[in-house]
């Protein structure tokens, strides 16, 4: 058996993520790894609505890794219909931001458990076992971390930013409020320094608004740079475009050029090695850091598994190389 294939195999791997892309490649993981998979999920988007907790990127991981997740949209679940959001319109409650009949349970359930003092750990994992999902899922921390973000329109929430104003206002600053005080999530931490470690995968999320506020979390980042398995991102950014979101409107804002070499630089200290898409290839010179170029653009189940393979055999090369 290669080294490979004894890692893809036998090796625990943790998967740092945001929303819709990162569950994308956290579902191809999921299919080769199961429950040797841990997933560190950001909470910065978490908000309350209506009086409800809603945790979007968790949300997306499950509906995404359980097949229930709205294809159109990337969030939310399929199939679903909408007579919670028409009969609350009517009663004059702001209808920006959609919650579908199916999906609403989800965020009563979450929001009862929670003021019963469960905490979001234990609430994300039962709903990982009743979804049939064998990977660990978790939130990067209990306690509440909040983006916020400095806009020409001002400080705005991070919904009100995304979805209520459809990212339109021009960001100047990005804040994690909270994220100082806020204890990581045990057992992340726990995967993070596992002895049998085979890999970190950062996943193709917002670097900026959906991967930086796990690594705001205090440990977490201390975590990575402990760990002895290889770390390695793969960029959100292709061809100078973010495949789904703000990611490159956002990297211009803030004053840096959108690209993969950007996104890399951003990790620096972090990584073992970058990921980055065969459009790219010409910038891989640009990184002093192993690269591997391969198709990054995951539109089917195929894709996402294939390019999930092609982390974990990276990771397994990475490890002999560190061996040597
Ligand atoms: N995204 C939207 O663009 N519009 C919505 O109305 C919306 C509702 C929604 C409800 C529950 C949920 O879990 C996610 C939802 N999202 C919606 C997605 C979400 O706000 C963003 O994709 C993430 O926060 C960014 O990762």
């Amino acid at each position: 058996m290669s080294a490979g294939d004894k890692c893809l195999q036998e090796g625990r791997y943790v998967a740092l993520s945001g929303g819709v892309g990162g569950a994308k490649l956290s579902l191809g993981l999921a299919n080769l790894l199961g429950d040797r998979l841990t997933i560190i999920v950001n909470t910065g988007d978490d908000f309350e609505h209506l009086g409800l907790y809603v945790s979007p990127d968790i949300d997306t991981t499950i509906y995404t890794l359980s097949d229930l997740v709205n294809p159109d949209t990337g969030w939310g679940r399929r199939d679903e219909s909408w007579n919670f959001m028409a009969a609350i319109a009517q009663l004059g409650s702001p209808g920006w931001f959609r919650l579908g009949d199916s999906d609403l349970a989800m965020h009563v359930e979450r929001t009862r458990r929670l003021r019963a003092g469960e905490s979001l750990t234990a609430v994300t994992a039962h709903y990982a076992e009743c979804f049939g999902i064998a990977a660990k899922v978790l939130p990067m921390s209990d306690d509440p971390v909040r983006t916020i973000v400095d806009t020409d329109l001002g400080r705005l929430a991070f919904q009100e930013y995304f979805v209520r104003e459809q990212c339109r206002p021009r960001i100047s600053a990005i804040n994690f409020d909270g994220a100082v005080s806020a204890r990581p999530c045990q057992i992340a931490l726990a995967a993070l320094a596992e002895p049998n470690l085979s890999g970190v995968i950062i996943c193709p999320s917002n670097p900026y608004l959906s991967v930086d506020p796990i690594l705001a979390v205090p440990g977490i980042k201390e975590a990575l740079k402990a760990c002895d398995a290889p770390v390695i991102a793969i960029s959100p950014i292709i061809a100078g475009k973010a495949v789904k979101g703000p990611t490159a409107k956002i990297m211009e804002q803030l004053g840096r050029s959108a690209d993969a070499v950007t996104v890399a630089r951003h990790y620096a200290g972090l990584l073992s090695a970058f990921v980055l898409d065969k459009c790219d290839a010409g910038r891989a010179v640009d990184l002093m850091l192993p690269t591997l170029v391969t198709n990054t653009l995951m539109r089917s189940l195929d894709d996402k598994i294939s390019l999930a393979r092609a982390c974990l055999d990276f990771c397994a090369e990475l490890r002999k190389g560190a061996q040597r």
